[in-house]
């Protein structure tokens, strides 16, 4: 059973790396230790099985694996967000029925693509799955997996549950019309760590990142700052933070930021 209202699901969630050995198998042992980790460093939920989590790398049954030590592991302390996405419904609706029975408090997936997918079947691809689990839904807007623009997303935050959008899109002028039009309760969570003190001063109500996983603290000083009206704060953690973004970057991301932890 999930804990967790999504409306109470706010400020800075890691979208958490998986933790596989040296022959490429997920490594229950070294999860349990950064589940334990980003938990001791502040983070107010976690993100898992993600692009970050390199989900697209994953057989099925390693994604289930993966939900079942981190819920075990958290166990209802902070809201788990599973994400669930994969270019097939039927898979997808699989992963959401397990991390249903997990007890993670939402699922999210990435739109449908490579086949670049028009906005009737991203819109039932969505629908599909809400029908077939009982738990609320966070869609995913990022550049990889083809932009949404503003009347997709209103048209599936009609989609009883779908409660709310992680916005990897620089477009944040949409973040502010969406609290505004399509009501403050749509979570939304700004996913451009880059852009995290644009994304909350545009109306996020918390946000999700890769970096999350290597300086938690940073970007929670950033949503508290910015929370704060403590903009001059806000602007000088998110250059802090940009610094070792752009570093890490230039150098493949995950592995780094892996070296790092
Ligand atoms: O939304 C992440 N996006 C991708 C989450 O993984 C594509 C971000 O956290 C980025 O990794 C980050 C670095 O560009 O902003």
């Amino acid at each position: 059973m999930s804990k967790f209202e999504v409306q109470t699901i706010k400020g800075m969630l890691p979208a958490m790396v998986t933790s596989f050995d040296k022959d490429e198998n997920f490594d229950e042992k070294g999860q349990i230790e950064v589940v334990d980790f980003l938990l001791n460093h502040g983070s107010d939920g976690l993100y898992i099985t993600g692009s970050t989590g390199e989900t697209f790398l994953m057989e099925t049954s390693e994604r289930k694996r993966v939900t079942e030590v981190v819920c075990e592991r958290v166990n209802h302390k902070k809201p788990v967000i599973a994400h669930i996405g994969a270019i097939g419904t039927k898979v997808s609706i699989d992963l959401a029925k397990h991390a249903s029975s997990c007890g993670v408090d939402a699922i999210s997936a990435v739109p449908p693509f490579y086949w670049k997918f028009n906005e009737n079947e991203i819109f039932n691809y969505y629908k599909d799955i809400c029908e077939a689990v009982d738990i609320p839904m966070i869609v995913y807007n990022i550049p990889l997996a083809g932009t949404m623009g503003y009347p997709l997303i209103k048209r599936l935050a009609e989609i009883e549950n779908i409660k709310g959008i992680k916005y990897t899109a620089s477009t944040h002028h949409e973040i502010t019309r969406i609290k505004q039009e399509i009501g403050s309760d749509f979570m939304i969570y700004s996913g451009v760590d880059e852009m995290a003190v644009s994304g909350l001063m545009s109306g996020a109500d918390g946000i999700i990142g890769s970096f999350y996983n290597i300086i938690p603290e940073l970007f929670k000083d950033i949503y508290i700052a910015v929370k704060e009206d403590r903009l001059l704060d806000a602007k000088k953690y998110q250059d802090q933070a940009n610094r070792i973004i752009m570093y890490v970057l230039d150098h493949g991301f995950v592995s780094t930021m892996k070296r790092a932890l």
